[in-house]
């Protein structure tokens, strides 16, 4: 854990690497506020000796600051004794007094605290009283037979302050942070989280001071992709119209958007360039419009619309974005049948028409010749549609059948079914349509025809019960 900001710190180091059997060390602790310190060794044979305070040396309330230890002018020594080996020091800085670590006396004025180091570590949070600001630090040395050769001193000093220092491959703790080596070659890699690790190889010499003062760089955050984002007009073209493709308002979080490219026709191929284009679709039919993007950095975004291309349109024609069988027109009975782009395979579908005059100038732009008064046929992702005129007429029966479910069969329904230029659905399926009461001219689409159900519509026997007009059912 790295200490948090503004809480209590503490660092203890010697003031040599390494000492000979018999040497005195001397320790150098520094706090950042006024704290008790207790200081304690451990060996290489793992036994846990509290080192500070002890009988000699009992004050350790110390003021925010460097001190050291033994504190001058006391009458002790700490002296280097076997085992041979490295030697660690850990210190306590507590803004409470612990009890449990004053146990000296005249004939034990260096307790033993433990032999188990890693035991004594976990066993020592629970002395220090809560709540209490503790910091903990640690420094070592090594115990060697014979005088060793000096030392030289490494200054680490990092911007930012605190990241983990590491000298040949061990923790000496956080920056700024100063260390006494062995002389020779060292390496010193200096980490932090969210930085570059930075790594020194450093020389030193007996008696001097090496200061490194590296400045870490920020980790760079990953390239974000680019958000592709386009609309285009009309919202309903026709077929032979320019349609206007515009990408302006794709964006990059990170970055900007520097390339534009269209597949506007669904093959997969480019088609233009750029954050505004235009294309013409020459068939009807659904059409695939794909925008890729690419930022700054590299990265693409893409997104896909599905624009259809609608057949050129007659006067008076009604959207058709549902599928179903629209009955329209102004002078001429239109009845298109519309599929949609999701139907794979063919719909059947079946008008039948009856009248109380005469059909005339029948047709049809797709599928069989019309059989009598019966238009049949199927219908995929287009449209087909059969126009007549009525001669003589003040009625037209029309029972219109779709495969709206795609299970081979024909429906029936009124929901599928849509009158004039706002599409509404008939009372009822069959139904009849008939001149407005008291209207002898010809029966065609313009008229507010009147609606209604036949209770029988053969060659001599028509009963029509009259529910509606088509103006009341839009609303009119
Ligand atoms: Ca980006
Ligand atoms: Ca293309
Ligand atoms: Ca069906």
């Amino acid at each position: 854990m790295e200490p948090p900001a503004g809480a209590l710190t503490v660092s203890i180091t010697t003031d040599k690497p390494a000492y000979a059997v018999g040497e005195a060390v001397r320790i150098t602790f520094t706090i950042n506020r006024a704290a008790y310190v207790y200081i304690w060794d451990i060996q290489p044979d793992g036994k846990v000796t509290l080192i500070f305070p002890n009988f000699y040396d009992q004050q350790n309330f110390f003021p925010a600051g460097t001190h050291t230890i033994p504190t001058p002018g006391k009458p002790y020594r700490l002296t280097v004794a076997p085992p041979l080996g490295t030697e660690w020091l850990q210190i306590l800085a507590s803004t409470q007094p612990v009890a449990a670590l004053s146990g000296f006396s005249p004939g034990d004025p260096f307790p033993l605290l433990g032999s188990d180091p890693e035991g004594w570590g976990v066993q020592v949070l629970g002395l220090v009283p809560e709540p209490t600001q503790r910091a903990f630090d640690f420094t070592s040395f090594e115990i060697v037979a014979t005088p060793p050769p000096g030392f030289g001193t490494l200054i680490v000093r990092s911007s930012p302050s605190g990241p983990k220092l590491y000298v040949d491959g061990i923790f000496r703790g956080y920056t700024l942070r100063t260390v006494n080596l062995l002389p020779g070659f060292h390496d010193v890699p200096v980490r932090k989280t969210g930085y570059q690790d930075y790594t020194a190889r450093v020389h030193l010499v007996a008696g001097g001071t090496r200061t490194l003062e590296p400045t870490l760089i920020p980790t760079a955050p990953a390239n974000q992709p680019p958000v592709a984002q386009f609309n285009y007009t009309p919202a309903a073209p026709t077929v032979g119209t320019t349609v206007t493709f515009n990408g302006t308002a794709s964006y990059d979080p990170d970055g900007s958007v520097v390339a534009y490219a269209w597949d506007l026709n669904g093959d997969g191929i480019v088609d233009r360039s750029g954050p505004v284009v235009t294309w013409i679709y020459p068939a009807a039919g659904a059409y695939n419009a794909t925008l890729y993007v690419t930022d700054n950095q590299g990265a693409t975004g893409q997104t896909t619309q599905t624009v259809f291309g609608s057949p050129v349109g007659i006067p008076g024609q009604p959207p058709m974005t549902v599928p179903g069988i629209y009955v329209w027109g102004t002078d001429t009975w239109r009845i298109t049948v519309n599929g949609v782009f999701t139907w794979i395979t063919p719909r059947a579908y079946r008008i039948e028409l009856r009248t109380d005059g005469q059909f005339v100038n029948e047709s049809t732009d797709a599928g069989p010749v019309p059989l009598g008064l019966v238009f049949e046929g199927n219908v995929t992702s287009g449209r087909i549609t059969h126009s007549f005129q009525v001669r003589n007429a003040t009625s037209i029966s029309m029972d219109l059948r779709l495969d709206m479910d795609g299970d081979g069969t024909p429906d029936r329904s009124v929901g599928f079914v849509r009158l004039q230029q706002y599409g509404v659905n008939p009372p009822t399926n069959p139904f009849v349509v008939g001149s407005p009461e008291g209207f002898t001219g010809a029966l065609v689409p313009s008229l507010n025809f009147r609606i209604g159900t036949a209770l029988s519509y053969r060659e001599f026997v028509r009963i029509v019960f009259w529910q509606t007009t088509i103006g009341a059912l839009e609303g009119m």
